[in-house]
């Protein structure tokens, strides 16, 4: 019989860490080992799973609760066969990976199981008490390999203990591994990407400090708990002889060994793996951002006031479109994989087309302020209508995008904000008084954009005919520059292949381009009843600068309602 059992806090190292995330509701049903919320230390993220199958009956801890071992997350009803809440230790699932800030290296006591592949900054790997160069080895990460993401020292750096070197990162956890102690690095043996495991060497330290593995495994969680940068080396005699020093304290061979050469910036200043990962979401590369926390230690508001400072600096200046100093998104490097360590490979050149959309799309995206809106066309009668149409005249294909393009005429004469450009300087809009149609062309060699002009001054058929041929030119690659010259406006439609939105990009200079997904019988309520109607779904990206969403909902409301009754299509 379903029984309601507490899914606690598996044993964490002792201090108590705060929530980030929750990641269930009441109600929901959960697999063993789904993740129920998400802990984070100054040195690591994890996840804390689920301990058993079951629903949420109800929710113990909210966003900002400081949690520690043994502290209740959730209470479950758990599926008959699941084990009782309270397991004893020897029950208890060991831990996937170390634990954040963790004192011990043995296995969490908690009844839940321990956090899922959060990797231990918490662990540091330890120091041996001999002089010499100490090998650095991976912790007891729990035996399934994590790649690297990031390296913050490079050969040659002064390091103090505890100062993060790399950073691993599970699908569920990312960890900082902090140097055993304070040193030089005399080698690193990896590089971002490498995966590694429990043991493995990562780098050599020519030591500094006094530090022992008693020490280490004394007083970790305070060690962890305070910025590395913002601790003093300690003296002590050189090492003579190398150590591989574990996370256990024990030294062991590394199962594998890395010699590719690594390459870093000057100096990385120190930030927790979560503020590391808003980075990257962000693409901002740390080693640019000035940390405001102790001891030079990056916060999550530091990044943010970083892209805030780079994004007002960087827009374009009327005197040549160049940033201002300091301006333009400094982006990672992209990352360079060799993808055969992995399997077969075949490197294939992108083509001409695909090359030059690249570059506008990437430019489009990164430049313009797109938001997307979401609406509805019921096309039943329009549908009826046009394959009337179609039937009446089989000489031409009278595609929906003919009505598209006609809806679109409309609401470009109706909100004439959406039939212009902003200029390089983003000072100026010009408005045009023609509406030329541009239509996304999937072809083999890749997507133009060919354009139909004066689309107002033309009907139904015509534009039918002028649709199917610029299509076959396109596919033909017959399409001239200037038959992609022009636009005013985009439709880029899927409605043929599937899909129920999407979120297209726009295509500058134009302001927005209209996405088009497949239609859809769909039961709508009509004051009595549900009636099968056939629904157009309709994305509207549009660059915020120029539209806003009260605007953009607007247009696509009217657009839908043009859409859906086909007389005032014949305006
Ligand atoms: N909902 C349901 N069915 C739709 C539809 C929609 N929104 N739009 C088209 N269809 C139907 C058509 O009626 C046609 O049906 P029939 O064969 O029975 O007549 C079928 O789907 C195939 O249509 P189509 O896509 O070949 O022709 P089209 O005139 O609708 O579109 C063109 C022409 C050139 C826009 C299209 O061929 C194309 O290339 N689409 C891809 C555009 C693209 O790649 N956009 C992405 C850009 S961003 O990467």
């Amino acid at each position: 019989m379903a029984d309601v059992k507490e899914a606690r806090v598996p044993d964490i190292g002792g201090s108590a860490v705060p929530v980030i995330e929750i990641m269930v509701k009441v109600g929901d049903r959960v697999e063993k080992d789904q993740s129920l919320v998400t802990l984070e230390s100054d040195k690591a993220t994890m996840e804390v799973p689920a301990p058993f199958a079951g629903v949420i009956k109800e929710l113990k801890v909210k966003v900002g609760d400081e949690v520690d071992e043994g502290h209740v997350i959730a209470l479950v009803e758990a599926d008959g066969d699941a084990p009782a809440a309270a397991a004893p230790k020897a029950e208890a699932p060991k831990a996937e990976v170390a634990k954040a800030d963790a004192p011990k290296a043995d296995a969490p006591k908690a009844a839940a199981p321990a956090p899922a592949p959060a990797p231990a900054a918490a662990k540091a790997p330890s120091a041996s008490k001999s002089s010499g160069p100490i090998n650095v080895t991976v912790p007891d990460i729990g035996g399934k390999p994590v790649p690297i993401i990031e390296l913050m020292v490079k050969v040659g750096d002064t390091v103090t203990k505890d100062q993060s070197l790399m950073t691993l990162e599970s699908d569920k956890a990312t960890m900082d591994i902090p140097a055993p102690s304070a040193g030089v690095i005399k080698e690193l043996k990896v590089k971002v990407g490498d995966e590694v495991n429990d043991g493995d060497l990562i780098a050599v330290l020519e030591g500094e400090g006094g530090d022992t593995a008693a020490e280490a495994d004394a007083q970790p969680a305070a060690a962890a708990a305070k910025p590395a940068a913002a601790e003093a080396p300690a003296e002590a005699p050189k090492r003579e002889a190398a150590a591989d020093v574990p996370a256990g304290g024990a030294p062991r061979t590394p199962p594998v060994s890395f010699d590719a050469s690594v390459v870093m910036p000057d100096s990385v200043p120190y930030a927790s793996p979560s503020v590391r990962a808003y980075a990257r979401e962000l693409g901002v590369d740390v080693a640019q951002v000035k940390g405001s926390g102790r001891g030079g230690r990056i916060q999550r508001e530091d990044i943010s006031g970083y892209v805030k400072q780079v994004m007002t600096a960087g827009v374009p200046t009327s005197a040549g479109g160049t940033a201002a100093a300091g301006g333009g998104l400094s982006l990672l490097p992209w990352p360079k994989v060799d993808f055969s360590k992995f399997g077969e490979i075949e490197e294939k050149p992108l083509g001409r087309i695909p090359k030059i959309s690249a570059a506008n799309l990437a430019r489009n995206w990164a430049m313009i302020p797109h938001v997307t809106q979401f609406e509805d066309a019921d096309i039943t009668e329009l549908e009826a209508f046009r394959k009337k149409l179609g039937e009446e005249n089989k000489d031409v294909k009278v595609s929906p995008l003919v009505f598209q393009i006609k809806a679109v005429v409309a609401a470009l004469k109706k909100f004439p904000q959406f039939n212009a450009s902003l200029d390089a300087a983003g000072e100026t809009l010009t408005l045009k008084k023609y509406f030329n149609v541009g239509i996304a062309v999937d072809t083999p060699d890749g997507l133009v954009v060919p354009v139909i002009r004066d689309a107002d001054k033309k009907g139904l058929l015509e534009l039918a005919a002028e649709l199917s041929e610029i299509s076959k030119k396109a596919r033909d690659k017959k399409l001239t520059a200037a038959d992609m010259q022009g636009g005013c406006f985009s439709i880029s439609s899927l409605g043929g292949i599937g899909g129920t939105a999407f979120t297209p990009i726009v295509n500058a200079p134009e302001v927005a381009i209209l996405g088009v997904s497949k239609a859809a019988m769909k039961p709508v309520w009509n004051g009595k009843e549900f009636a099968p109607r056939l629904i157009l779904p309709l994305s509207l990206s549009y660059d915020h600068r120029v539209i806003d969403g009260a605007l953009a909902a607007r247009f696509a409301v009217f657009l839908a309602n043009q859409l859906g009754d086909i007389r005032r299509l014949l305006l």
